[in-house]
């Protein structure tokens, strides 16, 4: 698989030994190097007001490119893999494998629904307007995993990371049982919670403070000390 700066391979080592799945990202940014380095991390406590004078403006300036995203939104990469798609521009969406999963067995299946619609940065824009495209997620991205791999919504882990690395929004679904990087409760957000959040408060994620962790070497960290956040 290529998409931009990234690339996977399968490495066919001698039988006795197990096949090599790697990522290769080429050129990769000091952030990328650092994404993949195992780093002490601590929570962050964000208001909705840190959201807006801290948080926000650190990843308009700071964050991954999401070229790879409009790629596979532009059918520029990654087309013979999407499983499903909803081609509706404002609740439409694309399911497709996440880079991670070498779809050999569905015991770590893991695959990522992206938005259509650009600009939904992460949890923190949604609000009760988005709830069409949540559900229409949530809904059809459960049947085409039911109908491609026979894995009923019950086996299910359906999420948003709040913070994500690539700000378009996006919604895992993993197999239930695997323990997934980032399906953690200090990362993970359940697509069931987020929508029966905005149906109590179409501003929640707009006010409530979320908690999330931030490695130690992460700009935004140094952001939440200087501001004496920390
Ligand atoms: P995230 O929460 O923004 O970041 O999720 P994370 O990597 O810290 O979890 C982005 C998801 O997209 C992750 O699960 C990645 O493994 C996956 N992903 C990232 N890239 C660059 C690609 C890609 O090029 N293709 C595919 N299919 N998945 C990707």
């Amino acid at each position: 698989m290529k998409n931009d700066i990234y690339s996977t391979y399968r490495l066919q080592a001698p039988p006795q030994l197990n096949e090599i799945k790697t990522t290769v990202v080429c050129p990769a940014t000091e952030k990328h190097i650092k994404k993949y380095q195992r780093q002490e991390s601590f929570l962050v406590e964000e208001t909705g007001a840190d959201y807006q004078s801290i948080t926000l403006p650190y990843i308009q300036k700071q964050s991954f490119s999401v070229q790879w995203v409009y790629n596979i939104l532009e059918k520029k990469a990654e087309a013979d893999r999407i499983v499903f798609e909803d081609p509706d521009p404002t609740v439409g969406f694309l399911l497709l494998p996440d880079f991670k999963w070498d779809q050999k067995q569905v015991d770590d299946l893991y695959l990522i629904a992206i938005t259509l619609q650009r600009g939904i940065r992460s949890l923190r824009d949604l609000t009760q307007e988005h709830l069409p495209l949540l559900q229409t997620i949530f809904q059809k991205g459960k049947e085409a995993i039911l109908q491609r791999y026979q894995l009923p919504a019950s086996k299910l882990r359906v999420y948003l990371h709040y913070q994500p690395s690539y700000y378009h929004l996006h919604v895992h679904f993993t197999k239930l049982g695997y323990e997934a990087p980032g399906c953690g409760v200090e990362r993970a957000h359940l697509l069931a919670d987020v929508i029966q959040n905005l149906q109590s408060d179409p501003e929640y994620y707009k006010t409530r403070t979320l908690y999330f962790p931030l490695r130690v070497d992460d700009g935004l960290l140094s952001k939440y000390k200087e501001a004496g956040r920390l």
